[in-house]
């Protein structure tokens, strides 16, 4: 299923789960496809059992250096390091081209991709789209941001089945031939902007998704903003059979996914599918209305019947820390949303329960975001709010001077870590109220990832079920 290209010498750039795949797969291409792989670990990657195991498998591994030293044919970056940091610089100068790892992997094995991206809202919807393909019968895999780099499952493809790839900006950022089947643009919100320095670049990155898309390819986009709205037009205006992607309204193109009285409603050159209301959907909230809406899309595109959609929509459970049900504790409810890192992320949780009942848990590391319209979401939809972490005073200031601004009722709250925020939270809540831990902030201030972070807030949950068991 590959691609018989001579690619020369190659250096992979980056030690974590990118690097290593990378590295592996093209080393096994053998001396047939590839001169020579060298990886580049950076500063701090330090020499190991997984170093070893590379150069067992033929991979020269440099570590604790960002010079990088030699002349390249191909180099594949890791998307965590930014393209103007001096370690890329570096490569680029030696390297005739630099791309990233999804891109090799789509080069190696172009056929059936599809791709989404956004700010928020990707892992649910590519997990949601491979879920769909394979209750229609399709063999599907989510790879990519989602977690398993795409080099991982390119070995293992068979005939027919179909890679749903989440791509993040850092990924997208470094493609130039990726041509997916279909490609899904959800939103465009403020995020890495450390990474990409403006908005206009984090938008311009996303949008590469659909750089090489043409007419008989589908590109679904949302027009709920205006980032992405412009993406539509320009889809549009080059041809590209564009999927007009809208909870609020419902466009008039031949190609539309919207909500008309509650229930999802797919339009494919004319023809429309009526899936299934909203709220038989066990993912709460519009924009899961909106990410069901997307992959129905790229289902009903890849030949998935609109039963099948419909049948995979009824069965498809929230992902682990996305608005995860936790469990209830004396007539609390508790939901895990870890993944929400960022304020977009955190205002459409907001709105996904009853305005009044929610005790949100905010804080982490402080990305120092702007959080204006986070701290009024907070105090329009939420009784109380418990700031924690490093990012956690500058959040309690922002929600205290909005409550002032609006004259709202919010409580807040401030605590040194999760645990402590846990117990606050958890004394503040009411019979009928939901604690949601929807932190806007990334977990490294106290935390390797957010995982940890949600299974902690999970592992608090039972704890407390487990006490009120005995009590
Ligand atoms: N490194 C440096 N300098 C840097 C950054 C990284 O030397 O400034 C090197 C180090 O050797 C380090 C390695 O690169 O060990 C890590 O590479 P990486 O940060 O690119 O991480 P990977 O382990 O390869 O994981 C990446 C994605 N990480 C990032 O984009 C930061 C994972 O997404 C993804 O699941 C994985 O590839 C497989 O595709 C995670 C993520 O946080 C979940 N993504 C961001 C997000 O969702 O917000 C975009």
């Amino acid at each position: 299923m590959s691609s018989q290209a001579h690619l020369g010498d190659v250096l992979v750039l980056g030690l974590g789960r990118t690097g290593e795949s990378a590295a592996r797969y093209l080393a096994a291409l053998g001396p047939g496809r590839v001169s020579s792989v060298t990886l580049y670990g950076g500063v701090s990657a330090q020499a190991g059992e997984r170093t070893e195991a590379l150069e067992g498998a033929g991979v020269r591994v440099v570590c604790g250096t960002e010079e990088v030293s030699g002349s390249f044919d191909l180099a594949v970056a890791s998307p965590g390091i930014p393209m103007d940091s001096a370690f890329f610089r570096a490569a680029r100068d030696c390297s005739r081209e630099v791309v990233s790892e999804p891109e090799l992997a789509w080069r190696e094995s172009p056929e059936r991709w599809i791709a989404v991206t956004g700010t928020n809202g990707k892992t649910t919807t590519t997990s949601l789209a491979t879920h769909l393909l394979r209750e229609g019968g399709l063999a599907a895999r989510s790879v990519g941001n989602i977690g398993t780099p795409p080099t991982e499952a390119v070995p293992d493809r068979t005939e027919g089945d179909w890679l749903v790839a989440e791509l993040s900006s850092f990924q997208l950022a470094e493609t130039s031939l990726f041509h997916p089947r279909a490609a899904v643009l959800l939103n465009v919100t403020p995020d890495h902007l450390e990474w990409h320095h403006t908005m206009e670049a984090y938008a311009a990155a996303k949008e590469r998704a659909f750089a090489n898309l043409g007419a008989g390819d589908l590109a679904v986009v949302s027009v709920d903003d205006d980032w992405c709205r412009a993406v539509a037009g320009r889809c549009e205006a080059r041809g590209v059979r564009t999927c007009r992607l809208s909870v609020c309204s419902e466009p008039d193109a031949p190609c539309a996914a919207f909500l008309r009285e509650g229930t999802l409603v797919v339009r494919l050159d004319g023809v429309e599918h009526e899936l299934l209301p909203a709220d038989e959907l066990k993912i709460f909230g519009l924009h899961n209305a909106e990410n069901a809406l997307a992959a129905a899309a790229v289902a009903l595109e890849a030949g998935v019947t609109r039963d099948d959609v419909r049948a995979g929509l009824r069965s498809f459970s929230p992902i682990e820390h996305r608005i995860e049900p936790a469990g209830t504790v004396a007539g609390v409810r508790y939901v895990n949303d870890s993944k929400a890192t960022n304020t977009d992320s955190v205002e459409k949780a907001l709105t996904a329960f009853d305005a009044g009942t929610i005790v949100v848990m905010l804080g982490g590391h402080d990305k120092m975001t702007d959080l204006a319209s986070l701290a009024g979401a907070v105090c329009e939809r939420c009784r109380v709010a418990v700031c924690f972490g490093e990012a956690g005073e500058r959040i309690a200031g922002a929600l205290e001077a909005a409550r002032a601004e609006r004259g709202s009722g919010l409580e807040v709250l401030r605590a040194p870590h999760l645990r402590e925020a846990f117990s606050a939270a958890r004394a503040a809540a009411r019979p009928g109220d939901t604690v949601l831990l929807s932190p806007a902030c990334s977990s490294f201030d106290e935390f390797s990832n957010m995982a940890e972070r949600g299974r902690l807030f999970k592992r608090l949950v039972s704890e407390l079920a487990d006490e009120g068991a005995l009590s």
